[in-house]
């Protein structure tokens, strides 16, 4: 298998190639192109030395209204780091890469957030489109943004690829004071969809590295599956994987 190099992902800045169909959305939108097989491939590896090689590469969106913590969620998975305050808000970044090792593979993972977009849910539709996997994030201290889980869901089904992998996570698991959605309700609602689902904390780390394994994880076995190999259960892994606040996994 040859290895392909990844273009590092600079939050704020170009993306790797502005697909014509985003332009009109903002640069935070721009996409790459993906390939009808869903990969997605740097259209300049040339472009950086300091990328590192990988096999393949997706396209993982972040989504949910604003505040939830799309963007401290990325920037935790990516830099191991936390954002406190309000700044990060309004600013959010284009995508960041990530490759992660998964059974010997180098996978990409080239996640999106949203610049603002959110805020009037006008996430257009090309977002959706090219996207793999969808990461749907609410604040589990904040019952409008747990109420509108529902209409995100409906748009997903609307615009996403219908075999898009999508994960509903509840963040902000380290607010126990200011917690208004129970971990049952997040549980509750993710069966009626038959979505994965776990509460996640960008500021503590809690199940965010899993998160995106999980997704890298299905992702990679629906590419390369061999034929004698049985289906990987995403569900059944995130739940034999996931820990539970005041646990012990960051
Ligand atoms: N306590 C706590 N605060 C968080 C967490 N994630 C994000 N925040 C805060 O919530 C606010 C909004 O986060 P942000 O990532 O900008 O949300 P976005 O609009 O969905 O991108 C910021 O003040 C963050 O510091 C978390 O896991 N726990
Ligand atoms: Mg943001």
């Amino acid at each position: 298998m040859s290895r392909k190099k990844a273009v590092k992902g600079k939050g704020g800045s170009k993306s790797p190639k502005a697909s014509p169909s985003s332009g009109r959305t903002g640069k935070g939108l721009a996409a790459a192109a993906a390939p009808s097989s869903g990969l997605v491939y740097p259209s300049r590896p040339s472009l950086s030395n300091s990328g590192e090689f990988y096999d393949i590469a997706f396209k993982v969106m972040l989504v949910g209204d604003s505040g939830v913590g799309k963007t401290c969620l990325l920037v935790r998975f990516k830099d191991g780091a936390f954002l406190a305050g309000s700044f990060i808000s309004t600013v959010g970044i284009d995508f960041r890469n990530k490759v992660m090792s998964i059974d010997a593979v180098k996978v990409k993972l080239q996640i999106w957030d949203t610049a603002g977009q959110e805020r009037f849910r006008s996430v257009t539709h090309a977002y959706y489109r090219d996207a793999n996997a969808l990461l749907l994030l609410y604040d589990v201290t904040n019952k409008a943004s747990f109420d509108n889980i529902r209409a995100w869901l409906t748009e997903i089904h609307e615009y996403a690829q219908q075999d898009v992998v999508v994960m509903l996570l509840g963040n902000k698991a380290d607010s126990t004071h200011n917690r208004v959605v129970k971990r049952e309700e997040g549980e509750k609602l993710a069966k009626e969809f038959g979505v994965p689902f776990m509460e996640t904390s960008a500021k503590s780390g809690l199940n965010v590295e899993l998160a995106f394994t999980a997704v890298a994880k299905e992702l990679k076995h629906r590419t390369m599956k061999e034929p004698d190999e049985p289906k990987f259960q995403l569900k059944e892994y995130v739940d034999k994987e996931m820990r539970t606040v005041g646990c012990c996994r960051s």
